[in-house]
């Protein structure tokens, strides 16, 4: 536990380790009442740090110390000193042997961090700063050794023993023991260290890399998860294939493993050769695994491969770069998505989430840079900057360069970086030297946080034929910095004429060839383009496939956006089109009386849209997604968030009670036919049915009513079960919603990614998620304090996704979280702190909320002996 006020580590004050470790020979001893870890570090003096002289300091967290022994010799207790968590040891020699024996207890391990228990097995999370809770060491990812590692437990609970790289000796012991070693030929740090002991079952399947080597796949679960693996061995033959043909790379070990467990801090981890995941992020079968569950199965699988090289091979010097890893590898299982999908569909729906919730947070109390500046917990900085922002900047590198120069940039970073910890700015360097680009201005992205604005007009000079746009850059000051330089931002856009065909642009002085979309590339705060030969004024179509993660300010009119939402060649401007139209007309009943018209138009574009058989029915169906309460909110200052919520609500009623019969004629169009399939059009039937069902729910059809029980009766696939649940239990059909949230339970209750599933449909609903019903949920016996998903399926669900219940006039949903925050903050700070983040930017608010949510602020920070985790994320977010 903390006792001083938590310091703050700045980047500028990195420095290059004193110590280097070449070797590690680990040694666990797993028993019940704990672990005992032998370790053997070979270590030698860094060359290149200046301290010749300077004590030995290894981290450690949580440890009791057994013995400390240099070259051979034990060290008398006099000679080290470990009464804070770091062990130093001076006056060591430049090159030698330390071997030390620590004890730790796994099974009272609660934050999940190092070594701990999670359904009887044992396992290890690492990053960022957990293998200190295992053994002292140099914890910092540019320290990087190669690991031998030897596991020994109890043959009959612990039969299957897993570390890093290639099995390379095993055997028994006495009293019904046994032992594996395992050995990592490659050099790593030590956050890429895993470990697992249990009985587990084995899924086996192999893939053949481009140069002809074989490599064991080999996936492990608990026994009654053994139906649930193909899914995920199948997308994780699909990302092999896909790195070797987009970015030339191979697999390099022999074995691949993939391990499942239910108690998880984060989504999944990229051990080398044994990546961990959280059990809801890999296991899947047609009865309990909805298609967003599937697509988020391939590209978390995807995703932790990808790392292989992108973070493995190629790693970060210190955590400030942590975006270098992570952001290149989110821009990297974006695209597979893409290519195993449609594109458009998966850039809306990261945009989504940029939009919503990385823009919320570079607004807000917590902004900080891609790479930021200083940290206090850097389990914190697991952001949606970090992730998605990094990935946007990666991707707009790659806008700017080309897919080829793209290509050439990076082979040039993995070769040039092969085993090294490197920073982002070698990462942009390497895609300047490969392409001979000047990416200078363009490092501000990692630099600067804070979401650019675009101001655009435009002018049309009938006389001359020309079109000028002008577009003004502004970046909002964010916490620790004011007075931001103008970013290097391309910018991609089309015009279309009256019959909605993209017209030839023709740049005044810019050469180059003539097309129908460009990339401008913006670099002062503010810029004229002037575009000849424009034969009628046109209707811009601005920021194409989101070409930069800013905000686009444009004086649209209403005729404009549905223009736009039928004729864009864009289909992402084409649904960008159809959420600001929705967004207008949403806010123009906010706190309007409940007689003011609606517009009738946007009932007549949702009609076009269901109508329209010829258009890709998985772009309709994100369409018909209206803008999100989160979205709304955040695009409104000082929101009132029940007006809000009342408007969205109002506009939905409307267009479902406008669109009944063309509603109900999309469903029959889509009813489920022939085997079930994961095709783009299935997944894109099954989702328009579904929200057509919703929409008729949400007025309380009675004929959709029957549809929806019938189909929660009758579904072969969980897709449609839960669809039809969701829409049963969002409609005021009390009865019948009971009945359907019993039946379900009952037929799930033995799955727990199921049951999450069912908690969280229930704590992000109004009808079922007021304070009374989120604390029923909570006695439930399937509930669990010390299981990270049920504690976000049901206190993040209605935090984040429940905005109606939460934000409570009377504030008692705030009291409630700040309550959780503070139960959890003992047993698991990182899930603590994650879960403050719906309180951090109260000062947007409507005074009436921001007030409230202060004071749940304020009774968080009161808590005793709060962690580091949660005192930095409370602290800043009360910070004037
Ligand atoms: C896809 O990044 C995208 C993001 C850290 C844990 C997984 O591989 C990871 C780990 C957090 C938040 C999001 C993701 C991960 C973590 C993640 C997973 C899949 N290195 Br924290
Ligand atoms: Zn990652």
């Amino acid at each position: 536990m903390r006792t001083s006020q938590p310091q703050t580590i700045f980047l500028k004050d990195y420095r290059v380790p004193t110590f280097l470790v070449d070797h590690v020979d680990l040694r666990f001893e797993l028993f019940e009442e704990g672990a005992r870890v032998h370790s053997v570090l070979s270590l030698r003096r860094n060359p290149d740090s200046g301290d010749s002289q300077g004590a030995l300091e290894l981290d450690g967290d949580s440890l009791k110390l057994e013995s400390v022994a240099l070259d051979g010799s034990d060290l008398a207790p006099g000679k080290y000193d470990h009464r804070g968590e770091t062990l130093v040891i001076p006056g060591v020699p430049d090159a030698f042997e330390l071997t030390v024996v620590t004890w730790i207890e796994p099974q009272n391990n609660t934050r999940l961090e190092g070594l701990y228990k999670s359904s009887g097995m044992f396992c290890t999370q690492c990053e960022a700063e957990g293998f200190r809770c295992i053994t002292y060491f140099p914890d910092r990812p540019d320290v990087m050794a190669r690991f031998r590692t030897r596991i020994e437990a109890d043959r009959n609970a612990y039969p299957v023993l897993l570390s890093n790289g290639n099995d390379v000796d095993r055997g028994d012991l006495d009293d019904g023991r046994h032992f594996v070693t395992w050995e990592d030929p490659f050099p790593k740090p030590c956050y890429l260290f895993a470990l697992v002991a249990g009985d587990l079952v084995e899924k086996r399947d192999s893939f053949t890399t481009v140069s002809g080597r074989d490599i064991d796949l080999r996936m492990y679960v608990e026994p009654r998860n053994a139906e649930k693996c193909d899914y995920a061995l199948d997308a994780l033959k699909r990302s092999m294939r896909w790195d070797e043909e987009v970015y030339g790379r191979e697999y390099d070990l022999d074995i691949f493993m993939i391990v499942a467990v239910d108690d998880f801090n984060m989504g999944a981890m990229e051990n080398k050769g044994l990546n961990i995941f959280n059990s809801s992020c890999v296991l899947a079968s047609q009865d309990t695994a909805t298609d967003l569950a599937f697509q988020r199965i391939e590209a978390i699988v995807a995703h932790e491969y990808f790392h292989n090289w992108s973070g493995n091979r190629v790693t970060c010097r210190d955590w400030f770069q942590l975006s270098l890893k992570e952001g290149f590898t989110v821009f990297r299982d974006s695209q597979f998505s893409s290519d195993m999908g449609s594109p458009t569909v998966k850039r809306i729906e990261d945009v989504t989430l940029l939009r919503t919730a990385q823009f919320a947070e570079d607004g807000g109390p917590m902004a900080h840079p891609v790479r930021p500046a200083s940290y206090m917990e850097i389990s914190n900085f697991y952001t949606l900057t970090i992730y998605e922002k990094g990935a946007e900047v990666v991707r707009m590198i790659h806008t700017l360069l080309g897919a080829e120069l793209f290509r050439k940039g990076s082979d040039l970073y993995f070769q040039r970086h092969d085993g090294q910890a490197v920073t982002t700015d070698d990462f942009v360097t390497a895609m300047e030297d490969a392409s001979g680009r000047d990416l200078s201005q363009f490092r501000l992205w990692y630099e600067q946080a804070g979401t650019p604005v675009l101001n655009v007009s435009d002018q049309y000079d009938e006389a001359s034929k020309t079109y000028r746009l002008t577009i003004e850059q502004r970046i909002p000051d964010t916490p620790g910095q004011q007075g931001k330089k103008p970013q290097h931002i391309p910018f991609a856009l089309g015009l279309l004429d009256s019959s909605g065909q993209d017209m030839p642009l023709e740049l005044a002085g810019g050469g180059g060839e003539i097309t129908t979309e460009k990339v401008l590339e913006l670099t002062g705060a503010s810029q004229t383009f002037e575009f000849n030969g424009v034969a009628e004024r046109p209707v811009p179509s601005l920021l194409r496939h989101f070409s930069a993660p800013v905000r686009v300010v444009y004086p649209w009119t209403r005729e404009q956006l549905m223009f736009l939402m039928s004729h864009d060649s864009d289909g992402f401007n084409r649904w960008d089109a159809g959420q600001r139209l929705a967004v207008d007309v949403i806010g123009s009943l906010v706190g309007a009386d409940e007689q003011a018209v609606i517009e009738p138009r946007l009932a007549q574009a949702y009609r076009q849209l269901l109508c329209d058989e010829s258009l890709d029915q998985a772009l309709v169906a994100k369409m018909m997604q209206l803008p999100s309460e989160a979205y709304l909110i955040e695009l409104t200052d000082s929101p009132d968030v029940q007006t809000i919520h009342r408007a969205r609500e109002r506009v939905l009623t409307h267009l479902a009670t406008e669109l009944r019969e063309d509603l109900l004629e999309v469903y029959r169009r889509h009813s489920a036919e022939g085997a079930y399939g994961l095709s783009p059009t299935e997944v894109a039937g099954r989702s328009l049915r579904n929200t057509a069902l919703a929409w008729l729910l949400h007025i309380n059809d009675s004929q959709a009513r029957d549809l929806a029980q019938a189909q929660f009766a009758d579904a072969d696939n969980m897709t449609d079960r839960l669809g039809a649940l969701r829409a049963l239990v969002n409609s005021g059909f009390v009865q019948e919603r009971e009945q359907a949230l019993d039946a379900f339970y009952q037929q799930f209750s033995g799955d727990p990614q199921v049951v999450e599933q069912w908690f969280s449909v229930q704590a992000s609903s109004p009808t079922t998620g007021d304070l009374e019903q989120i604390r029923q949920l909570m006695t439930h016996p399937a509930f669990e304090w010390k299981n990270p998903n049920k504690v976000r399926s049901v206190i993040g669900a209605f935090a984040g996704a429940n905005l109606a219940s939460f934000h409570a006039a009377d504030g008692s949903g705030y009291r409630f979280l700040a309550e959780q925050v503070c139960r959890l903050d003992d047993s698991n700070p990182q899930i603590a702190a994650r879960l403050v983040s719906p309180l951090t930017r109260w000062r947007k608010f409507a005074p009436a909320y921001g007030e409230q949510m202060q004071k749940a602020l304020e009774q968080i920070r009161d808590k005793k002996g709060l962690s580091r985790d949660v005192y930095e994320v409370v602290h800043k977010s009360l910070a004037p």
